[in-house]
């Protein structure tokens, strides 16, 4: 009877390791992924029009976007006239976004670019005010799904 219990013991403590090594490959996997995907949940990404014109432009709007406290990346794209921002919608909104890239100058979709801090941007950067923006590479004239309207 000893023994039965013995070995009984034996074979679970092996079962025992040998599940415990694997479930913590499989935490770890998890967790890994697990964090990946709490940071896509909790970030909002938003892309939206922004002018401008050159590599200086990018920066100081880049620069704009990102102190907002929240914004974790802002990519505005030169050609296109338009910023992919990620941002932590707990801690900031759309809005605060459009007018901190207004406050240094530039004109977003719905806010004006401040007219002080454009007239003091360096002459390259003083781009068009008529300028179109969020020009998409490829025209897709029916494609507002991601637009909310
Ligand atoms: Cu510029």
């Amino acid at each position: 009877m000893k023994k039965v219990i013995l070995s009984i013991a034996v074979i679970v403590a092996m079962g025992l390791t040998s599940c415990k090594e694997e479930a913590k490959k499989t935490e770890e996997t998890v967790s890994t992924e697990v964090s990946e995907v709490s940071k896509d949940i909790a970030m909002t990404d938003l892309s939206f029009g922004v002018r401008g014109n050159c590599g200086m432009c990018k920066d100081t709007i880049e620069k704009a976007a990102n102190g907002v406290e929240g914004v974790a990346t802002a990519n505005w794209d030169t050609d296109k006239k338009k910023i992919d921002v990620s941002f932590d919608s707990s801690k900031t909104d759309e809005m605060a976004i459009h007018n901190a890239i207004a406050a240094s100058g530039y004109d977003t979709e719905k806010v004006a670019g401040d007219e002080e801090a454009y007239k003091n941007l360096p002459g390259c950067c003083q781009y068009d005010h008529d300028m179109a923006m969020n020009q998409s590479g490829d025209v897709k004239s029916e494609d507002h799904s991601n637009h909310g309207h």
